[in-house]
């Protein structure tokens, strides 16, 4: 059976390439296990990620809003990267100028062993005091349902960007030298909706890159871009390679 000769294009070009960067959203994770945004498994108790992942829902019930961020940290402490996580360190490993953006708050890439990563929209496994501002680790599952600071006391939220929030300046001023200056640029699992993320594909394509789409169903992107690959993350990513 011969091979689908846009994998071999793909993986042609991804070796020969001098500056890779990769994008990935929800959809590598899913072969993991882990819901989700638009997929069928995406809703919580009928709530939208869009309901709840805002400044104002936590305002209005920070009670409703971690018992939803526990619940995700429920099933994410038993979730393990999969073969496309584990593929990208090997890419990252063997290309000269590499960077991985993610627009996932999962921290599977880090568990994973990627080091050159952008967590566009933070980590899931960090939390933030809403007065002293402190940011730390916590792994804590479950974390108590108001957590409060050991600092000053003050409530602790997700240390996560939410909808209507700006993102790390510094974060999003690498992701956008990254995209700017790569050769190719591969996307995962993402459906391109949501901003400025969804802009990073774009602004790669008008710097003259080669841009690879995997992706389980068609995207908004997947007529503009060069190859579009239809299938599981965790089938296609390990091929590239
Ligand atoms: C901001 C953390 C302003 C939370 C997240 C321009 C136009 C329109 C709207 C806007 C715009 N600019 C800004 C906005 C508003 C908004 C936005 O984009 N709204 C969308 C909904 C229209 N953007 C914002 O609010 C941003 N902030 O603009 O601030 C500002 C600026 C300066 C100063 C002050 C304020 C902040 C956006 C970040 C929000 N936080 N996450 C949390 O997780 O708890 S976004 C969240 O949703 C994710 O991080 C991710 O980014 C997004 C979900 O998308 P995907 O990851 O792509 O997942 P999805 O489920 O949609 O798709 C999965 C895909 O995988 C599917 O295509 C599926 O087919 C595929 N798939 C499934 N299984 C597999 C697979 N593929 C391969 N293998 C498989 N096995
Ligand atoms: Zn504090």
């Amino acid at each position: 059976m011969s091979e689908n000769p846009l994998l071999r294009s793909a993986r042609a070009r991804l070796a020969s390439a001098r500056s890779v960067v990769v994008l990935t959203g929800a959809g590598i994770s899913a072969d993991s296990g882990v819901p989700t945004f638009r997929g069928a498994d995406g809703l919580w108790r009928n709530y939208r990620a869009e309901d709840l992942a805002t400044p104002e829902a936590f305002d209005r019930d920070p009670r409703l809003v971690w018992e939803w961020y526990n619940w995700r940290r429920e099933i994410l402490a038993t979730k393990t990267p999969n073969p496309a996580h584990d593929a990208l360190v090997c890419m990252e490993a063997r290309t000269e100028d590499f960077h991985l953006i993610t627009q996932n708050v999962d921290g599977l890439h880090r568990l994973a062993g990627s080091q050159r990563l952008s967590e566009l929209h933070g980590d899931i496994w960090k939390v933030r005091c809403t007065s002293c501002r402190v940011v730390i680790d916590n792994r804590d599952v479950p974390l108590a349902l108001l957590p409060h600071c050991h600092t000053c006391g003050g409530l602790l939220r997700p240390h996560i960007v939410w909808f209507g929030e700006a993102l790390d300046e510094q974060v999003l001023t690498d992701s956008v030298r990254a995209v700017e200056s790569c050769d190719v640029m591969v996307i995962v699992g993402t459906s391109g909706l949501v901003y400025p993320a969804a802009m990073l594909m774009p602004a790669a394509q008008a710097h003259g890159a080669f841009v690879i789409e995997i992706n389980l169903d068609p995207t908004p992107y997947s007529s503009d871009v060069a190859l579009s690959l239809q299938g599981r993350a965790k089938d296609i990513v390990p091929l590239l390679l």
